[in-house]
């Protein structure tokens, strides 16, 4: 179960418990903002990295840079350790991306890892290729793990789009209307159309700003919600139908290998799926169990206000994330996987119940 580790905090001299450091929103300077865009002007070739089951922020991030790059005369090159979800191909440069589970590189380029909270979510073999190489860890997750040679990790802001529009910004980069679209579609992914508890003023202001060069929310819209197949929502129809209650406010649902065979619907397909479970009134905890083809157990954990935060839960379990966005990977069968969760959370309740009062 989650330790309290204490540690004395520097500036204040108070104590701090491994949780708290964990919903802890922590920003970046001007300087660090700026520094970033001096060491990719500084490099001649890039290569960018997008985690694994990679998302909207993650494709989003990966494309403004892959164009900004190019209109600095960079050579760019963008890899990843998974396939490219269909849904994004209306983004600029997707047809650049390239799949590669292990990983080579060539020294002289900068690897600059995207919306990656350690290097684990990037591609295998890394750590040890990539040694003697500069690495630039630019995210917005809480627990990054700070991998990179220079990290600009702000989790103060909604998406790591959001980071590189103040980077870009910062540096006095032009933003094209294909880096708008890619910012946007980041942004958008990231706050669930600036309704999650990480959308702030700035969140906006990026926005409008992103809307003022050309971008259509409309289309952008269209385009990425409203574009499911019929597969996939057969998919949603059978993990809703599942849906179940109890304890605290808490939700669960599942979906087998099997049902994706029965239905056609592809892994993708569960993007967003887990938040619909919050939409049932009373439930503020929501967690989606995921068989994946290998048959290890991806879960994906949701919480409200007035819960214990789903990255409480995540980092029992080995996994990490956003305070109310979290999730894990379990090497586990389904049904010990749904008893391991369903205990951890029980008791990362009590124990955050027994804490706030
Ligand atoms: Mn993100």
């Amino acid at each position: 179960m989650e330790t309290k580790i204490t540690k004395k905090t520097k500036k204040t001299g108070t104590t701090e418990t491994a949780q708290a450091k964990l919903v802890r929103k922590r920003s970046v300077s001007r300087k660090l903002l700026l520094e970033v865009a001096q060491t990719l002007e500084a490099a001649s070739s890039w290569i960018l990295f997008s985690h694994m089951k990679m998302d909207g922020d993650a494709i989003g991030a990966a494309t403004a840079l892959f164009e900004a790059g190019l209109l600095r005369g960079k050579s760019v090159r963008w890899t990843g350790p998974d396939p490219f979800p269909p849904v994004y191909s209306f983004l600029a440069h997707v047809e650049e991306y390239t799949v590669q589970k292990e990983f080579r590189f060539d020294r002289k380029e900068l690897c600059v890892f995207l919306d990656s909270a350690n290097e684990d979510r990037g591609v295998k073999g890394l750590r040890g290729e990539a040694q003697g190489a500069f690495i630039l860890n630019i995210d917005h997750h809480g627990d990054n793990s700070r991998f990179g040679t220079l990290n600009c990790v702000d989790s103060t802001s909604s998406s790591t789009a959001e980071i590189l529009w103040r980077v870009m910004k910062e540096a006095g980069w032009p933003i094209t209307l294909r880096i708008a679209e890619s910012l946007y579609t980041g942004i958008v992914a990231d706050t669930g159309n600036f309704v999650f508890s990480n959308t702030s003023g700035r969140t906006h202001l990026v926005a409008a700003d992103l809307l003022d060069r050309g971008v259509d929310p409309t289309r952008i819209e269209t385009t990425l919600r409203q574009s499911r197949s019929i597969q996939g929502m057969l998919l949603w129809g059978v993990a809703l139908t599942r849906m179940s209650c109890w304890g605290e406010g808490f939700a669960m649902t599942w979906l087998s290998q099997e049902d994706f065979q029965r239905t056609g619907a592809i892994e993708s397909d569960t993007e967003m799926l887990v938040n619909q479970l919050l939409l049932v009134r009373g439930v503020r905890f929501a967690v989606l169990f995921v068989e994946e083809e290998g048959r290890a157990i991806k879960v994906s954990l949701r919480s409200k206000e007035g819960v214990v935060p789903a990255v409480f839960v995540a980092h029992s379990l080995g996994g990490g994330g956003h305070p109310r966005a979290s999730g894990t990977r379990l090497e586990l069968p389904l049904d010990k996987a749904i008893e391991t969760v369903r205990e951890t959370l029980e008791s990362a309740y009590a124990e955050w119940a027994s804490a706030a009062r």
